[in-house]
């Protein structure tokens, strides 16, 4: 099988044992070369606060967390916190600060800019989330400051329609705010936000989708769109909505977190033979599929995870399980290496698999995809990248899946945990 969107999968699957070469003396010095390549093609940042260093910090700075250098010292810092890289831990975490600064600074200094303010993977939440991180590893006391800026952005995002775009999907809604809060809670070890500020998030979500759902007279209690499409995946979709509504259920009222779990039983059944459309009613074409973080099985799976990991119920985790199954078939993707529409936000589904089954076939399938980025048909046959530091479409997420590949106990997709 070869479509024009994926490679095909010659692998044989598992067969009892792991691959052998993919140990840490193999991956770590691929892992410290393509973080020198990602540091030699970043854009020259600006220095100073106001003025001339200013406008180059706005401009180095696009992109947010998803495509900007803030994405870099996102990565920067996942492979400071992994044991493995303890030697590199501080030169790693000082560039970061560099980059998120820089970042925070066009933030501040920047042209204003009401639609990305809130934004997690695009725009000023994810900055500041990031640089709490970073702040908080290097020990300094000062990471509130950024973590004090982070919380005054709930005030912006809880008003129902505060976007005209759309208000809750993930990159710029209040589903990336609460994502981000949960990354800062998980790896702070803290609640960042009160219950009143993480209520009001949720309930203006839960308005927004059931006010949506009555004016388009769906038969089911939520929906969103978002530049008037109603997308289901991972990246602007409904499902990752309801992966954060699930993520704070203990803070809905009952007869919500019905609407809720009425959600997700509805999503379920819009699959089509392992996968989902991009938007709701679409039928799939299976030559031209997606099967992509951002659009498809692969991000929805995450759903699927928690879910599951809420309710025990089994018929999440197969779920799961199929998504997988597709992913091992079409998921060597020509888009490239990376985590959105590449073959590292393939692999991560594996290594999410093997955290909820513990069943080693899932770390040789990453294996497997890890090994197919280095060869020569995945080289010459891939897109050529917009972006080489792209922690979304570029090799910092590849980065992440790499480190991810050594320590699969406690791997992740980068700021998507379930
Ligand atoms: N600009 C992107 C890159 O440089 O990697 C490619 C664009 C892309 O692949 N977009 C994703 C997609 O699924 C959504 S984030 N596009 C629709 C398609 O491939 O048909």
């Amino acid at each position: 099988m070869d479509t024009k969107r994926c490679f095909a999968n010659r692998f044989d699957d598992y067969q009892g044992s792991l691959l052998a070469g993919q140990c840490e003396e193999a991956v770590a010095p691929l892992v410290t070369a393509t973080i020198e390549r990602i540091l030699q093609e970043l854009p020259p940042l600006g220095g100073g606060a106001e003025g001339r260093g200013a406008a180059a910090a706005a401009s180095s700075c696009q992109g947010g967390l998803y495509g900007g250098v803030a994405g870099v010292a996102y990565m920067l810092y996942h492979v400071s916190q992994s044991p493995l890289f303890a030697a590199a831990r501080e030169r790693y975490l000082r560039s970061a600060k560099r980059l998120i600064d820089a970042c925070a600074r066009a933030e501040e200094w920047g042209e204003p800019d009401a639609d990305t303010r809130a934004a997690f993977l695009l725009g000023g939440a994810g900055v500041y989330a990031v640089a709490t991180l970073v702040y908080h590893a290097l020990g300094r006391s000062d990471y509130v400051q950024p973590l004090g800026k982070f919380r005054s952005l709930c005030a912006v995002c809880a008003p129902v329609s505060f976007l005209e775009c759309g208000s809750d999907e993930l990159f710029v809604g209040r589903a990336g705010y609460l994502c981000a809060a949960l990354v800062l809670k998980q790896k702070l070890a803290q609640e960042v936000l009160t219950p009143a500020q993480i209520k009001s998030i949720c309930q203006a979500i839960l308005d927004s989708g059931k006010q949506y759902a009555m004016k388009k007279r769906k038969p089911f209690p939520l929906m969103y769109s978002y530049y008037g499409t109603e997308y289901l995946g991972a990246a602007h979709g409904l499902s990752s909505i309801l992966q954060m509504l699930l993520s704070y259920h203990e803070h809905l009222k009952p007869s919500d977190q019905e609407l809720v779990w009425q959600s997700v039983d509805f999503l379920m059944e819009q699959e089509q033979n392992c996968n989902w459309p991009p938007e709701l009613g679409e039928a799939i074409e299976r030559e031209n599929e997606l099967v992509h973080w951002c659009h498809g099985a692969p991000g929805i799976a995450y759903l699927f995870a928690k879910a599951y990991l809420v309710s025990k119920k089994p018929q999440y985790l197969d779920t799961c399980i199929r998504c997988g199954e597709l992913t091992w078939q079409k998921g060597l993707l020509k888009k490239g290496p990376g985590i959105c529409h590449g073959v590292a936000g393939s692999a991560y589904v594996f290594l999410l698999l093997y955290r909820l089954t513990g069943n080693s076939k899932y770390i040789y399938r990453a294996q497997r995809f890890a090994e197919f980025l280095f060869t020569e048909e995945f080289k010459a046959g891939s897109r050529v990248l917009e972006s080489i530091y792209s922690l979304y479409e570029g090799f910092s997420g590849t980065v992440c899946f790499l480190i991810d590949l050594l320590q699969p106990n406690q791997a992740e997709f980068p700021l998507f945990s379930v």
